[in-house]
């Protein structure tokens, strides 16, 4: 039974019970409408309450069944019911009322709400609008502005917000149930509100539309259901309600069977899934209630602050007090950069800061459950460092290493109960981006995995564990990505043709630019490390720069030249230069941006499925989740490898044995062609 009425005197409350988020089923819809039915043909019944059981109002339409036909009875017809019921009906809103769910509370007459409740219209962010009068009643409720803020952007609003803009009626402080009987009682005896299928839509005038339609397209940067969005509203505006129900219906259906719905359905679930590996199913982490980072550097100083947004006591140790000092001012920077953009309140930051304790002394650490090394990347350093770390901590004590290229069965080598060491790679800022990379060596306990997994957890993180290679799953990427980019210097192409080409395709920047943020010192110092293992590295061009000292934005030069305090790349002539003598003769490069993107993403795809092949990813949607919250690889085309089923495997194939035979991509890896045979990356 996912509904279930009972009743206090003249009020029923109808209580939905469909964990875990009260997904709007089609069977709760099916018992939805039926109570609506049955409760308008009780003569006792004067108001209803609509609550719901567990963590949460109705969060939404049910996703799950978006890939499939769409069945009766229909979210709107339910909503309506709702609408124009004899009885007014009162939701009674605690956790979320999102997309569908706020769209069953605007059918209801009065809307209560618990504080700390979350409204907003995240359907954009699944790639459609909207489909049971989002777009049409909300706006006739808060006004054109706020509901094109939340419908464009999917972003959630508050309890408080919710009050101010008119979308709730009142907030209820102690039992939500209780005081929603008590204000349907309030009510009996007055007439039923108007409901809003009947309130005139505000209107707007052109110059407003034409505005946001400019803001909502350069914020979309290629995704489709925002600009949608708008547009279903002002349509809202200018027809009458079941005209502009149709017209919402309409672009919600084709929206619902489009690629992008599909690939930003493919994330959310895997997003989902990523935290609970089968193979760790039953397997229990200990709780990590304290943590100490050794290395208070940007790297360190960012985990810190991460840490601590989590809540846990941290202890920075430094291997002297003028470092020690150094890494707290690190993290404190962090902090007061929160501060200035209005991230976080002035006591918060002082609060945070005052949960780091600096140590030089690895005794300060016997006690504490959990230990991130984030020293310089030297393999004899780390090693030394976890010599210490096993001597002081306890047996129980997690131990990590964050690295991003060096191998953690070697740093930890030489760790005792080495069961409880991994590799933890975090995206820097570590306080901002949402990837970890749990790295288990070859006798990491499935427990310590767990433990890393729960630590991202607690850190609103996305765990996904990868196996040891050079660079593991995004680095290792990355270079692909760089070679490619150079490669293509070399048929013809200039750096900014190749950085607006990958823009286009929806990258926040281009391979060039990004180089020139982070500086070229670091992976010019990643291919030195490699060339002394013997392996061949492509970068010619970038050698060459890091040869003369162009470093990037810092040095005022790298890729691009840079104005002093200017951070716009202008063309380099003395990067073309370079380019030339490494190139010679230059053919002429009539390529266009989406060829550019394919010489690039395509060897990428080849590399992701050399990288399932060799069990370095656990599953497809994995590299997915490492291209989107690691690299900003868009989210509406799903990520990296679903990118790739989608253009279709044999075209990628066919596409790089081209680039290939000119010299300007590997040939397909293993695991691509055998994921062509098989029709699917498998896993
Ligand atoms: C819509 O409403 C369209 C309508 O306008 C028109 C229709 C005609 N469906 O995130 P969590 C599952 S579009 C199915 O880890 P949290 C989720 O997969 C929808 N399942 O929890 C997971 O399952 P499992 C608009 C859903 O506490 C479990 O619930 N609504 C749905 O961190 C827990 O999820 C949205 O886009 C769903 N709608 O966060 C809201 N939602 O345990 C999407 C969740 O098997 N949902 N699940 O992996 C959310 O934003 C978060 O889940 C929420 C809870 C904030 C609710």
């Amino acid at each position: 039974m996912t509904v279930t009425t009972s009743y206090q005197g003249q009020i029923a409350v109808v209580s939905i019970d469909n964990p875990p988020v009260n997904a709007l089923s089609k069977h709760l819809r099916h018992d939805l409408l039926d109570a609506v039915i049955r409760l308008d043909a009780e003569p006792a019944v004067e108001a209803v309450v609509l609550a719901c059981e567990g963590r949460t109002f109705i969060a939404g339409a049910d996703v799950n069944e978006f890939g499939k036909p769409p069945e009766a009875p229909h979210l709107p017809d339910v909503v309506a019911s709702i609408e124009h019921a004899k009885k007014p009906w009162v939701a009674a809103i605690h956790g979320n009322a999102l997309g569908g769910g706020l769209e069953i509370a605007l059918g209801c007459s009065y809307r209560l709400a618990a504080p700390k409740t979350n409204f907003g219209l995240p359907e954009v962010k699944l790639g459609i609008i909207p489909g049971a009068g989002g777009t049409v009643r909300l706006p006739r409720l808060i006004g054109v502005e706020a509901a094109v803020d939340l419908a464009t952007s999917g972003a959630v609003i508050g309890t408080d917000k919710a009050r101010v803009l008119g979308l709730i009626d009142t907030v209820v402080e102690g039992d939500l149930r209780e005081g929603a009987v008590s204000y349907a009682q309030s009510i009996v005896g007055l007439p039923k509100p108007p409901p809003l299928s009947l309130r005139s839509a505000p209107q707007k005038d052109g110059d407003f539309w034409g505005q946001a339609e400019s803001t909502v397209r350069s914020k979309s940067k290629g995704e489709i259901a925002p600009s949608k969005a708008l547009a279903s509203i002002r349509n809202a505006t200018e027809v009458d309600f079941h005209a502009a129900m149709a017209f919402e219906r309409s672009t919600f259906l084709d929206l619902r069977a489009s690629k992008q719905a599909a690939a930003l359905r493919h994330v959310f679930f895997a997003e989902r899934a990523a935290p609970r590996p089968p193979e760790l199913n039953g397997v229990p982490a200990l709780e990590i209630r304290s943590a100490a980072v050794v290395g208070g550097g940007t790297m360190g100083a960012g985990i810190i602050a991460a840490l601590r947004n989590a809540g846990l006591p941290v202890i920075l140790i430094e291997r002297d007090e003028e470092a020690a000092e150094r890494g707290l001012s690190n993290v404190r920077a962090i902090f007061d950069g929160l501060v200035k953009r209005s991230r976080l309140t002035a006591e918060l930051a002082a609060d945070r800061l005052a949960g780091v304790q600096t140590s030089t002394d690895y005794d300060t650490l016997k006690d504490v459950d959990l230990v991130i090394e984030a020293v310089f990347e030297d393999l004899v350093v780390k090693q030394a460092v976890f010599k210490s770390l096993s001597e002081a901590c306890s047996a129980e004590a997690l131990l990590a290493t964050n690295t991003s290229y060096l191998d953690p069965n070697q740093i930890g080598a030489h760790v005792e109960n080495p069961e409880r060491f991994l590799g933890l790679h975090f995206f820097s800022p570590a306080n901002v981006m949402k990837l970890l990379e749990i790295v288990p060596t070859s006798v990491t306990s499935p427990e310590a995995v767990a433990r890393g997994i729960a630590l991202a957890r607690l850190l609103g993180k996305i765990p996904i564990r990868a196996g040891v290679c050079d660079g593991f799953i995004g680095n290792r990427l990355l270079k692909v990505t760089r070679a490619q980019a150079e490669r293509l210097l070399l048929a013809g192409a200039t750096p900014s043709a190749v950085d607006a080409a990958m823009r286009q395709f929806g990258m926040p920047m281009g391979p060039f630019e990004a180089q020139d943020l982070g500086g070229l010192d670091i992976a010019a110092f990643q291919r030195k490390a490699a060339r002394t293992r013997g392996e061949a590295v492509f970068a010619p061009i970038a050698d060459r720069l890091c040869e003369i000292g162009r470093l990037g934005q810092k040095t005022s030069g790298g890729w691009y030249d840079y104005a002093p305090g200017d951070r716009k790349p202008l063309p380099s002539d003395v990067v073309a230069g370079i380019i030339s003598s490494e190139a010679g003769d230059r053919p002429s490069f009539p390529w266009d941006g989406e060829t550019i993107a394919e010489a690039i993403i395509f060897p990428m795809i080849s590399e992701g499925a050399a990288i399932l092949d060799e069990r370095i990813a656990l599953c497809a949607a994995d590299i997915d989740l490492v291209e989107i919250h690691g690299y900003g690889f868009p989210r509406w085309r799903g990520g990296l490898m679903h990118y790739g089923l989608e253009v279709g495997l044999t075209n990628v194939v066919e596409r790089l044995k081209d680039l290939s035979s000119q010299g300007l991509a590997p040939t397909p890896s293993r695991g691509l062609v055998e994921a062509v045979v098989s029709g699917s990356f498998g896993g």
